[in-house]
């Protein structure tokens, strides 16, 4: 959840280009503030979580994961920053404190729930500052990512842990140098240990944390740093890698998601994804694909929006082998699709341009240069004549965002047996517009601006040919990484304790993730907790269970407390075999995995939702289970 947003007026004009001998178009609408021009530039930067939950295989801290549990014993900050930077990663965003309380740095302000208590380098260490030693080294920016709510601090809810916050983001601020992003979570209030107080705090996010006195702090401290969350950047809407198409960098003052055309402040969208299902490291979960990672690449870095994949040490401090090797065949696709513009070979020529603002400058690799058209041709093409046929798959298009989001639409056409024919178009182009299709052969390619809020101005028409093998894992990779754990022949549902109309119960085992139990149905809500009882035909020794929430991009009913219950012969249940939370389903809703502490036997299982984030009722995609062996 990230839905803390607010208006930003200060809208800042950075100088224009001067071209020789040239007019520059006056800026339209909001233009970036130099920071936040940075950040596009960087493209793609990276969440790093690490913390005692990493040992507790959950994905929120409830506050009293024991300090002791942060022991890893190849702690290698290098070995992570250069993962990262193998694909392609310029910025790191280090979770330096999650909403679980415990932070990565010796802090000042806190003598219970830090590194210091841990047996990492025998409390004497200070991983915040290897981490960003190690981004120095290796070329990287810094950011960092400070959680408001802190689910194990005692005066969490109360006046007192605002000036802690205040206080530790002071702290770090100060005391490691140059920062280029603060990261501010939206994931606010709720239940939490609180120092041994276990309750549920609710606070009003917008006032609470006193976001003027937060940002000053920023500014003050860190003038060359964004804020995620505030001010400067806005969440994309969700957590999986894909960003509306079209998504403007502009708003009027609130809203996630696509932005607004011709909105009067400029805060574009970061599209925050985890590269594993989870943000923090766990046992089972795996890596998303090279050819996964680039799609997502595509549909965020490349609809105007930066892409931030979020990277997990494991329990040694290490990025593990697999997604080490993910992330450099990742940044290695990005590297060879981009290593040659074709553009550069053919001769370019436009239907209009500003004097001192030639075409040349769409292909002269450089981003402080640009074309631009007269003030009153909105709609100028550029055509590329390559004097031969030649292939490519990828078009990559670059306002001078400097000023302002000028383009409406946009479409492109190839030259075939002499005639123009379109072949791609869209809304939006911003800071990077990438389009990526079928090899195509042609002679000739032309952009057409087909409608503009003011004379357009572009940096950039590449022309690409993406490598066969890359292409071909395209179709593939976007397979469902889902689990689907014991095949659930013979299972039947022996009750549920929904007596709803319509009851569509079975939904939740039929092995297919687009159906759903939900305990919402004609007749009104069912409130939970709500619970299922399986047979599964045969006994078996359980490992664990899947719960899958809702895949049809609602959340509402999505359970985040549960308890599973295993049995013999359906009537005794005992304890549950699990019982806890979804951390972040809300944000992330992916297949949650839980394993039990100890495996449990039996032929029955019972479901239950305890709780749902946010309706009064639970929704089911699908139920399983994985066995010992
Ligand atoms: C979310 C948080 O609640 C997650 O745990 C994670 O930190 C992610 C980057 O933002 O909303």
């Amino acid at each position: 959840m990230k839905k803390m947003i607010i208006a930003w007026l200060g809208l800042v004009v950075t100088p224009l280009m001067a071209a020789d001998n040239g007019v520059p178009p006056k800026p339209y609408g909001a233009v970036p503030s130099a920071a936040q021009l940075r950040w596009h530039e960087d493209e793609i930067i990276s969440l790093v979580h690490f913390s005692t939950i990493t040992y507790a295989d959950k994905e929120w801290g409830y506050g009293d994961e024991p300090a002791t549990l942060f022991n890893p014993t190849a702690f290698d900050a290098r070995q992570i920053v250069r993962s990262a930077k193998d694909g392609g990663v310029k910025l790191l965003l280090l979770v330096t404190k999650h909403h679980g309380g415990f932070c990565l740095w010796p802090s000042k302000y806190n003598d219970t729930y830090t590194v210091k208590n841990s047996p990492w380098r025998d409390g004497k260490g200070d991983m915040v500052k290897e981490l960003v030693d190690a981004c120095r080294a290796e070329g990287l920016k810094v950011g960092f990512y400070l959680s408001p709510w802190d689910r194990n601090h005692k005066d969490y809810g109360m006046p007192e842990y605002v000036t802690y916050f205040h206080n530790q983001l002071r702290e770090l601020l100060t005391n490691y140098g140059e920062i280029h992003e603060v990261w501010f979570d939206g994931a606010n209030g709720g239940d939490g240990w609180y120092g041994g107080a276990k309750c549920t705090r609710r606070i009003e996010a917008e006032k609470y944390y006193q976001w003027d006195k937060v940002m000053a702090i920023v500014r003050e401290l860190q003038p060359k740093a964004v804020c995620f969350n505030r001010e400067d950047i806005r969440w994309v809407g969700n957590e999986n890698g894909t960003a509306g198409d079209p998504c403007w960098a502009t708003m009027n003052g609130d809203g996630e998601g696509s932005g607004v055309r011709g909105g009067s402040i400029w805060m574009p969208a970061e599209s925050d994804f985890p590269q594993r299902n989870g943000w923090f490291w766990h046992p089972n979960d795996h890596t998303r694909s090279p050819a996964d990672l680039l799609g997502r690449y595509f549909a965020s870095a490349g609809r105007n929006t930066v892409m931030n994949i979020g990277i997990a040490p494991d329990r040694r401090g290490l990025i593990c082998e697999d997604d080490a090797a993910a992330l450099k065949g990742f940044g290695d696709r990005v590297r060879d699709i981009f290593a040659t513009n074709l553009a550069t070979s053919a001769k370019i020529t436009a239907s209009n341009s500003r004097p001192g603002f030639p075409p040349d400058n769409l292909i002269d690799a450089k981003p402080a240069t640009y074309w631009a058209s007269d003030d009153d041709m909105l709609t100028p093409s550029v055509t590329l004549d390559f004097g031969k046929p030649v292939t490519f798959s990828v078009i990559s298009l670059r306002e001078y965002i400097q000023l302002g989001q000028r383009v409406d639409d946009w479409a492109l056409d190839l030259w075939d047996d002499g005639v123009w024919k379109e072949f791609a178009a869209g809304t939006c182009i911003g800071a990077h517009r990438l389009w990526r299709g079928q090899p195509i052969t042609t002679g000739k390619i032309r952009l057409r601006i087909t409608k503009a809020a003011a004379c357009p101005a572009l940096a950039e028409f590449g022309v690409y040919l993406e490598p066969e093998a890359s292409r071909r894992e395209a179709g593939k990779a976007l397979a469902n990484a889902m689990e689907t754990g014991l095949p659930k022949t013979g299972w039947k549902i022996v009750s549920t304790s929904c007596k709803g109309e319509g009851e569509l119960v079975g939904n939740a085992i039929d092995g297919n993730p687009r159906t759903l139990w939900s305990t919402h149905d004609k007749a009104g809500h069912h409130s939970p907790p709500q619970e299922v009882v399986v047979d599964m035909g045969e006994s078996h020794e359980l490992s664990g269970f899947l719960y899958l929430p809702r895949q049809d991009s609602i959340t509402a009913g999505n359970v985040d407390r549960y308890a599973f219950y295993v049995s013999a012969d359906g009537k005794e249940w005992g304890n549950p075999a699990a019982q806890g939370e979804f951390g972040n389903i809300l944000a992330n809703p992916v297949q949650q995995k839980v394993t039990f502490d100890k495996p449990a036997t039996g032929r029955y299982f019972k479901f239950v939702g305890l709780h749902s984030a946010d309706a009064p009722f639970i929704c089911v995609a699908e139920l399983g289970v994985t066995a010992t062996k």
